[in-house]
């Protein structure tokens, strides 16, 4: 049953962490509740797209693990300059899923320095409550469930997830495809106007379905965006449509 949602404005009256609080302000600056997935391979890529979509988005959601040229210097400062040029934050998935003391490791060493640039991260919450404590200087979106088929976040695992998820001081908000309690945020990927799935197990729902019956705060759209003729107009439909299913959730 369909129910109105808590508005932007009302979560960032109740939410505490600086995270959370800069995606709200960003939401209804840009009247945007669209994360872009930039899943391309080279800085190239990567940056190009930023520069493209930037405007239009909250954030910017990397797989840096998959560009094939990395370097610090070269894919992370201009990164960085498009991210304050065209106020957006960088979320990197990294979907952490280790003992804390290695994923502190992940998150702090090796080349990707995830803690020098990333406003905010992935991370699993099988290792559980303390596995997440690294992660102080950023803010922490726990996965609560995944979009593919057959996935093992049952409800039981979800509601385990959860309970980490609303009481860990670093966690900003869950992904899941299923509603989350108002206070934290909710992160939906798997939204795609097109297509309704891909093949290899991805499933799709619309930006409608999500805050409709979600209540979700942001999608976040991968090749829907940077795979289409036209990145940028395409961020510009998902942010409109995005933005509409947001203001028609809010009536119901
Ligand atoms: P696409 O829109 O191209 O299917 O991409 C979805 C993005 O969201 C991918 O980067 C994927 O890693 C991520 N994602 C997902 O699809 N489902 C989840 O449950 C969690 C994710 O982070």
């Amino acid at each position: 049953e369909d129910k109105a949602r808590a508005s932007y404005e009302q979560k960032l009256k109740n939410v505490q962490h600086s995270v959370s609080k800069k995606l709200l302000e960003i939401a209804l600056a840009k009247k945007s509740n669209l994360i872009a997935s930039a899943d391309v391979t080279t800085t190239q890529e990567l940056l190009a797209l930023a520069e493209k979509v930037g405007p239009h988005i909250v954030a910017l959601k990397t797989h840096i693990d998959i560009i094939s040229d990395f370097e610090y210097e070269k894919t992370i400062i201009p990164l960085k300059e498009l991210s304050a040029k065209h106020q957006f934050l960088l979320m990197e998935d990294r979907k952490f899923a280790d003992i804390g003391n290695t994923q502190e490791l992940q998150f702090k060493s090796g080349v990707f320095k995830i803690t020098d640039w990333a406003d905010f991260v992935t991370s699993q919450v099988i290792g559980g409550f303390e596995s997440l404590d690294c992660f102080n200087n950023v803010g922490v979106v726990a996965i609560v469930g995944m979009s593919s088929k057959g996935t093992l976040t049952t409800s039981s695992y979800r509601e385990e997830a959860l309970k980490i998820t609303l009481s860990h001081p670093n966690v900003i908000g869950g992904v899941s495809q299923s509603s989350i309690p108002e206070e934290i945020l909710l992160f939906t990927p798997g939204v795609n106007l097109a297509d309704s799935g891909d093949g290899k197990g991805q499933q799709y729902n619309t930006p409608e379905y999500v805050f409709k019956t979600l209540h979700s705060d942001f999608i976040i759209v991968g090749r829907g965006i940077y795979k289409s003729n036209n990145p940028e107009e395409a961020a510009i439909s998902y942010k409109n449509e995005g933005w509409n299913a947001y203001i028609k959730s809010l009536k119901i």
